[in-house]
């Protein structure tokens, strides 16, 4: 499986085809409309790095979800929201893909591993936490706008272990055999990895996910009600109150699914990402703005849906997925 291809033209799908494609990989971008991908096969995705001034312009082979070439053999990487996640989207896909393709899901949240490997029988699947930052600036342009690290781990994992920035994890490094199809990871990391993104191998994937859920399931929430930047969050003793209440809440119903980490180190660093995203609108905060649906569902609605599964109480999480629920849409 020598092609890549990337499914969703928002920020992360557009920086990742970009940067694939300067790096020399084959790669093409499945976009949702038939005006996007055009666009892009006119223009090309302008690109405006953290390493150059102004923006480029990277050609790329780019098809509308309905329109791509079928059947694909190589890696997908899905870069889709959540909320683009539906059951016709998931037949569509098992009829385009061939049995051997690999899928790369970059989703926030949890809950969206289990669909894919449900109704793609028989594909890799392996799940990416990434802290890339990338805003849309346009139809076919992407800014990056922060350098971040990315995981990769086969889906379902193995047993919790350690991660790895070398090749050892999942991927069979070192010469070693792996079975059939439990080198996706590593082949994705190698092809990240070439086209200038820090990337690690983990074989506790479904621990990582969680971790990014802890903060997601924090900023983005209140964010979203408040209607405030990331680096607002903590910024009143009240705020604070209540983020503390909704990281505790959401860290003891992960712990009770397995989930082993410390408390205070997971505060400090949820503070950290306050910090150092502080002037972005979180994506939630995005989708409430633009009066798209949020994916809140995925998110403290996931939690909830854990709580109930360990005969647990979530009420902080069932507020404020009620609250984000209940926003008027403009
Ligand atoms: O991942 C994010 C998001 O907005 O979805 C954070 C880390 C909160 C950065 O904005």
């Amino acid at each position: 499986m020598g092609e890549a291809a990337i499914l969703g033209g928002g920020a992360i799908g557009m920086l990742l085809g970009a940067k694939l494609a300067l790096s020399g990989c084959a790669v093409q971008l499945w976009t949702r409309t038939e005006e996007q991908a055009r666009l892009i096969r006119e223009k090309g995705v302008r690109l405006a790095s953290l390493e150059e001034d102004g923006e480029i312009s990277v050609p790329m082979r780019a098809f509308s979800f309905a329109e791509a070439p079928a059947p694909f053999s190589g890696i997908l990487l899905v870069c889709l929201k959540q909320t683009a996640i539906t059951d016709e989207l998931l037949r569509e896909l098992d009829r385009k893909l061939a049995k051997d393709a690999g899928l790369v899901l970059f989703q926030n949240g949890i809950g969206h591993a289990e669909r894919f490997a449900a109704a793609l029988e028989g594909r890799r699947i392996a799940a990416a936490v990434t802290t890339e930052a990338a805003l849309r600036t346009g139809e076919s342009s992407v800014r990056h706008t922060g350098r971040g690290e990315t995981w990769l781990g086969l889906w379902p994992g193995a047993a919790a272990g350690a991660d790895s920035s070398a090749g050892g994890a999942n991927g069979g490094a070192g010469g070693q055999a792996s079975p059939a199809g439990e080198d996706l990871p590593r082949r994705a990391a190698e092809m990240l990895k070439k086209a200038g993104f820090s990337v690690h191998l983990s074989n506790s994937i479904r621990d990582r996910m969680f971790k990014k859920l802890l903060i997601n399931a924090v900023i983005n929430p209140l964010t979203a009600l408040w209607r405030i930047r990331n680096g607002d969050l903590p910024g009143s003793p009240e705020r604070l109150a209540v983020m503390e209440a909704l990281h505790r809440e959401t860290f003891g119903i992960l712990r009770l699914h397995g989930f082993e980490a410390d408390w205070r180190e997971l505060w400090e660093e949820l503070l950290r990402v306050c910090e150092k995203t502080a002037c972005n609108r979180s994506s939630m905060l995005q989708d409430v703005l633009g009066g798209r649906a949020t994916e809140i569902d995925a998110l403290n609605g996931a939690v909830c849906r854990l709580a109930r599964e360990a005969g647990a109480g979530a009420p902080w999480n069932e507020a404020v997925t009620a609250l984000v629920k209940a926003i008027p849409t403009p």
